[in-house]
């Protein structure tokens, strides 16, 4: 065997293998309503090393590693048998973005791939490229994947190689294996991006939070998270969408904004994790927020404190796409500990946590975004002078 062969394999192997088995810890949390952590939780390099390389050394005697991988980002996450599971977008080298199933035991650390990235069937019409799918656990019993097709424009002028349409794509598994692929969402908007099912009927319907918007990356005059309800999930159609949450000028959210993961059911109501987008000289800036719906009326705000929850920090805020913080999963757990999944600058992922309690806390007790600089300082002002009588 080629000494380079065997040199690097074992070099390779026990530094991967000191990578998926490193432990995270918390970080001391000034704000007090989330822990951030240490490491980030999912990077390219821990993805599979029999993904990357040929491990037979006379075809690949220098040891190189013959496909290659770019970032894991925006996972979708539910928690079964005690296993938290991320349904991780990968994306290779060569820009295509697909599934793969990544477990930990605690859900901040150990994470490790299934055997196999997803397969996700095709239908009549092939995905260009699959991202950022949302997990739900519905009540008919099936866990379903909301994620973004992307196709080539139809429409595109010849010679425009980039413009395509997006879409609301549904799978639906019993155990994130063996996967069915139903007919994407119908809409009477032109695009969307950022669907998430509602784990519960609404109306003997099922829910739909959407992001309607007229072009791939404007939203032009659609924008805001929208909501909408369809008769079956086999051939899902949404006809109607009410907007929730209006992009708005000014705020963190102008640009445009899309829901993050199903929303968890708390007593106070439904609490939500979403992204906003604002303009800055350097480009966009992706933010995350929350805010509380009526338990009985999930399209309805009840509490929506101002700002952004999470923004990127530090290492965070440079990658592929710097800037950007994002997340399309959580998970609540048995103690009622929430764990949010995000990614940042569409490169690795990392874990914060929280509590039901913290989250409403926070919610409720959050001034909201009254969206004038004088009424911001009027704001501060009122908590300086409750201070003053502590
Ligand atoms: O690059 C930032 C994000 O851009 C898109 O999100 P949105 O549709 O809200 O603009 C998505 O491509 C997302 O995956 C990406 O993280």
């Amino acid at each position: 065997m080629n000494n380079n062969f065997s040199l690097r394999s074992k070099e390779i192997i026990l530094q991967h293998e000191q990578l998926i088995t490193k432990k995270n810890n918390p970080l001391f949390s000034v704000n007090g309503v989330y822990n951030r952590y240490k490491n980030p939780i999912l990077t390219r390099d821990h993805i599979p090393l029999n993904w990357r390389f040929d491990f037979n050394p006379d075809t690949n005697p220098f040891f190189m590693e013959r496909i290659g991988f770019n970032a894991t980002f925006n996972a979708g996450a539910i928690k079964i048998d005690d296993k938290y599971l991320l349904a991780v977008r990968v994306e290779g080298n060569d820009r295509k973005s697909f599934f793969a199933i990544a477990e930990s035991p605690n859900g901040i650390d150990n994470f490790k791939f299934w055997e196999r990235p997803i397969s996700i069937p095709q239908l009549e019409k092939f995905d260009t490229n699959v991202y950022d799918m949302r997990l739900t656990q519905h009540d008919d019993g099936y866990i379903y994947g909301v994620f973004c097709t992307e196709r080539k424009d139809p429409s595109a002028p010849d010679g425009d190689t980039s413009t395509a349409v997006a879409n609301a794509g549904i799978v639906r598994t019993k155990n994130l294996k063996d996967w069915e692929r139903l007919p994407d969402l119908i809409s009477t908007t032109g695009q969307q991006r950022n669907v998430v099912l509602f784990p519960h009927l609404i109306q003997g319907k099922y829910a739909f939070f959407t992001r309607p918007q007229d072009g791939f990356i404007d939203t032009g005059k659609g924008g805001g998270v929208g909501f909408g309800l369809s008769d079956t999930i086999e051939n899902a159609e949404v006809k109607e969408e009410q907007i929730v949450d209006a992009k708005t000028y000014h705020t963190i959210y102008e640009v445009k904004n899309g829901l993050g993961p199903a929303p968890l059911l708390t007593q106070k109501g439904w609490l939500h994790l979403a992204h906003g987008v604002r303009n800055t000289a350097a480009g966009l800036r992706y933010t995350l927020y929350v805010f509380m719906t009526d338990i009985n009326r999930p399209w309805k705000i009840t509490y929506k404190p101002h700002g952004h929850f999470i923004a990127p920090l530090k290492d965070e805020r440079v990658g592929d796409v710097s800037n950007v913080v994002f997340s399309n999963g959580w998970i609540k757990d048995d103690n009622d500990k929430v764990f949010i999944y995000y990614a940042s600058s569409d490169t690795r992922m990392h874990v914060a946590t929280s509590t039901i309690d913290q989250l409403l806390d926070y919610c409720i007790n959050s001034p909201q975004d009254r969206l004038h600089s004088h009424l911001s300082v009027d704001t501060i002002n009122k908590l300086i002078d409750s201070n003053k009588k502590v």
